[in-house]
């Protein structure tokens, strides 16, 4: 079984959980990219919510499937949020930002009653010490101030010249950090002054859909 086909499991599993009159929050990143289809293919049959998106590109997608957008802006409180990770551990503690949206992701997993992760196996780990790079998002102003105080282990995403730059139109710094203690690097991270956000997600994931070789497992914080 393909990752990606794991990645539509896991991704129609946790749309499963969409019912009428909900305000969902829809995540980016492949995985994501599946459960928005699966959603969107539910309106098309009559469900009925609004949702928001974490990026322009899931956005751009919910519209094209005729989901009800509304502008996060406006939204204080959501009832379920569906989303990606690059890893995620049996504490719950994940990784997110492979693709550049944790900012937006964390401001509305936090803002979402349940907060649900879609992941093919490879995205499960024993720990996230031993997952990927985390992500920083920094404020261009701060570019240098803040890569300085990050470390060596820190590499502007997309490099010097032509950084990757966010919808928020911030720059990421991918960051190899120790996380035996994921909380103490949580607090550093976020006190560096133009360290916007982070991709530690260690409160927000309520319950996550496993897909691995065609099977699904759901479990719970
Ligand atoms: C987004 O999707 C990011 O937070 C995460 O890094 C990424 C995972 O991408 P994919 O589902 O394509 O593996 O949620």
């Amino acid at each position: 079984m393909t990752d990606d086909r794991d990645k539509a499991l896991a991704g129609a599993a946790a749309a499963a959980e969409v019912v009428d009159g909900m305000l969902i929050g829809l995540g980016t990143g492949s995985t994501a990219t599946h459960a928005i289809e699966a959603i969107g293919a539910r309106v098309a049959q009559g469900l009925s919510i609004r949702a928001v998106a974490t990026s322009r590109a899931s956005e751009a997608l919910a519209r094209r499937l005729g989901i009800a957008m509304l502008d996060f802006a406006d939204v204080p409180r959501l009832d379920l949020t569906i989303d990606g990770a690059d890893a995620i551990d049996p504490r719950f503690f994940a990784i997110k930002g492979g693709g550049g949206a944790m900012l937006r992701e964390k401001v509305v997993a936090a803002a979402s009653d349940r907060m649900v992760v879609i992941a093919d196996g490879s995205k499960r780990v024993a720990a996230i010490d031993a997952g990927p790079l985390v992500p920083v998002e920094i404020l261009p102003f701060a570019r240098a101030s803040v890569l300085a105080a990050l470390g060596a282990g820190a590499v502007l995403r997309g490099g010097e010249h032509e950084p990757y730059v966010t919808d928020n139109g911030n720059y990421i710094a991918d960051c190899r950090i120790d996380l035996s203690d994921p909380r103490a690097v949580a607090a550093r991270l976020a006190a560096i002054p133009g360290v916007l956000g982070h991709g530690l997600f260690l409160d927000e994931v309520d319950a996550a859909y496993f897909a691995q070789n065609g099977t699904v497992s759901r479990l719970e914080r």
